[in-house]
């Protein structure tokens, strides 16, 4: 049977029909949808764990363990997972052991554009990298293969534009894998410098064989056809190429590392002049030209941004903009808001008024840093949030930190932002800190997370209390606020920043999108009490807009969350009771 899937839902069919059993990732875009595909095989065990590296490792230890094992992760996800791949890239696998980790090119959601093809590099280990959805899947599989006849782990690269796309995937039926023996093996499990030395030696001979396999497994194909010009791709840049190139001949890469040296030389011979198109960073040019070959790549296409027919067509061909896609000049610009309703706005209007520094993090609330509210000063990775501020107070001193507070979600608190609270207390800081918990990871589209207390599939289960675990740290002043109650959260905010101690403050109130939130009305703007003040305009909300003149509130953006009418000095704004939204 033949189905239109999404990339990640095929790389979710994918680790089905290989028979993995175990599957622990954390949200992130463009690779979340994949474990929330997985979530529905009731004979997969799948869940959320807290951050990546936590996933990666019981991954590992599931691999160890013998089951066929999984992890997803976007790029930035696999530096936290980083420290545990490299080792269990000496380790290996006994069950498969799969990574997907999706790249963002263009920066569609991401604080960076970094390649992941560096870490199979470094890591060396494998990396396999589809270009539609029947290839995620396909590849997926192989993956599993690969990692148990090769003893490592496997990296599946995707990119926004595999994970986000649909096209057809012809589906079989799950592959039932036994549980593989588990035997104590210390010498290949438990890696320190004696096991180590040994299993480095292992790894470069891997390197050696599965170079062998890059070159004589059908992974990377030469497709001969004019041979004016040859081009090697892989991924998405790829079906762009094609598109643009429908005559060249093509060297597809499979397998972005290791490269198969031999079929590369060999398809350089057959051409005449050889084209290199990848997104990101220059690894396959760098290769070619390192065998020897002379190629065209980096020099006519960018080094930044996601690339499109479009593009190559105009650096390769000089083709005019829109000859091969649409021209995306002419879409509206769509720029991120926070959502009406969102508690994050209430808590900034808040620190607005008390002209905060905020070392800010990654999550809705990042949104915070546009205008109008423009809060933020810095965003660097999830976690920073809290010990930036550290940072802060550490380079100019206690008086200075009282203006400074650290934010972050609480998502990001269970992922990265408990080791930043030790550190505050253990090095005796006084840093204000902020978790902005609104009951859900709503970035990258409403995860569960152990803040809520909800499991991957909707269950129940322990909820992380993070005012107990504050004080079992050692905070000693702790506060919990609503950031709708404005005038409160102002105070307790002013309070706890001038402290001579440190503190949290748990601003507390559920995502307005949450299916248990529900507001019941709307907002109505009286004109005969409105001075124009402005004041409602500066927490932009989205249902608020200035318009001939008048403040005019859209009723079918506006959710009632009554925000405005606490702002607005004048009364002028009120919630119309009869006025029913339904969700
Ligand atoms: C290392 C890493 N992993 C994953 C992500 C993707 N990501 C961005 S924000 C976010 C979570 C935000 O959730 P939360 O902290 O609860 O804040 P909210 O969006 O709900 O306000 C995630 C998972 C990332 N940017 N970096």
């Amino acid at each position: 049977m033949k189905k239109l899937m999404l990339g990640n839902d095929a790389v979710a069919r994918g680790v089905y029909e290989a028979g993995a059993t175990v599957v622990s990732s954390y949200p992130g875009t463009p690779s979340t949808e994949i474990t929330e595909s997985l979530s529905k095989y009731d004979e997969i065990y799948s869940e959320w764990a807290p951050n990546e590296k936590v996933a990666l490792e019981v991954a590992a230890g599931a691999s160890i363990a013998g089951a066929r094992a999984f992890s997803a992760m976007k790029h930035v996800g696999l530096n936290v997972a980083a420290d545990p791949l490299f080792t269990m890239s000496y380790i290996g696998s006994n069950g498969g052991l799969v990574i997907a980790v999706a790249d963002d090119p263009g920066m569609h959601s991401s604080q960076n554009e970094q390649d992941s093809r560096h870490y199979a590099i470094a890591s060396k280990t494998v990396m396999l990298e589809p270009a539609d959805s029947q290839e995620a899947k396909d590849y997926t599989i192989k993956a599993f293969d690969i990692s148990e006849e090769f003893d490592t782990p496997v990296l599946v690269r995707l990119s926004t534009r595999i994970s986000h796309s649909q096209s057809l995937v012809e589906l079989q039926e799950r592959r039932e894998v036994e549980l593989k023996e588990y035997t104590c093996n210390p010498s290949k499990n438990v890696m320190m410098p004696a096991m180590g030395r040994r299993r480095h030696v292992f790894v470069e001979e891997r390197i050696l064989k599965l170079k062998k396999y890059a070159e004589e497994s059908g992974i990377n194909e030469i497709e001969l056809k004019d041979r004016s010009i040859g081009i090697i791709s892989s991924g998405i840049a790829y079906q762009y190429a094609k598109e643009v190139f429908p005559d060249a001949s093509f060297l597809k890469i499979g397998m972005p590392y290791p490269l198969p040296d031999k079929m590369i030389l060999d398809f350089a011979g057959h051409v005449h002049k050889l084209i290199v198109i990848e997104e990101l960073d220059p690894i396959i040019e760098e290769h070619c030209k390192a065998l020897g070959l002379k190629v065209t790549g980096k020099n006519k296409l960018p080094l930044c941004g996601e690339y499109s027919a479009d593009l190559l067509g105009h650096n390769l061909l000089g083709t005019e903009k829109g000859t091969y896609s649409l021209n995306e000049d002419i879409l509206p610009v769509r720029p991120p808001v926070m959502c009406a309703g969102c508690p994050h706005r209430g808590f900034y209007h808040a620190v607005n008024r008390l002209k905060l520094i905020v070392t800010g993090d990654i999550g809705c609330y990042t949104l915070g840093a546009l205008p109008p509210l423009n809060a933020l000063d810095t965003c660097i990775c999830m976690g920073a949030g809290f010990t930036a501020a550290h940072g802060f107070n550490k380079a100019r001193g206690s008086e200075f930190s009282k203006k400074v507070i650290g934010v972050m979600g609480d998502s990001t608190f269970t992922h990265s932002g408990i080791t930043g609270l030790v550190d505050i207390i253990y090095n005796k800081g006084i840093s204000t800190v902020v978790v902005l918990d609104n009951s859900i990871t709503g970035m990258t589209g409403h995860q569960n997370n152990p803040v809520n207390g909800f499991t991957i599939k909707g269950e129940k289960t322990k909820q992380v209390d993070i005012e107990k675990l504050a004080y079992a740290i050692g905070f000693e002043r702790v506060r919990i606020v609503d950031p709708f109650d404005v005038d409160n959260t102002v105070k307790v905010l002013r309070e706890e920043t001038k402290a001579d101690e440190p503190s949290l403050i748990i601003v507390q109130r559920p995502c307005a999108l949450l299916k248990s939130v529900k507001y019941n009305g709307c907002t109505a703007v009286d004109q005969e009490k409105c001075r124009r003040c402005m004041m409602c305009m500066k927490i932009g909300c989205p249902a608020i807009s200035d318009i001939d003149g008048r403040i005019t509130i859209d009723e079918t953006i506006c959710v009632g969350c009554g925000l405005c009418t606490r702002v607005c000095k004048f009364g002028a704004m009120a919630l119309k009771e009869d006025c029913k939204v339904e969700y």
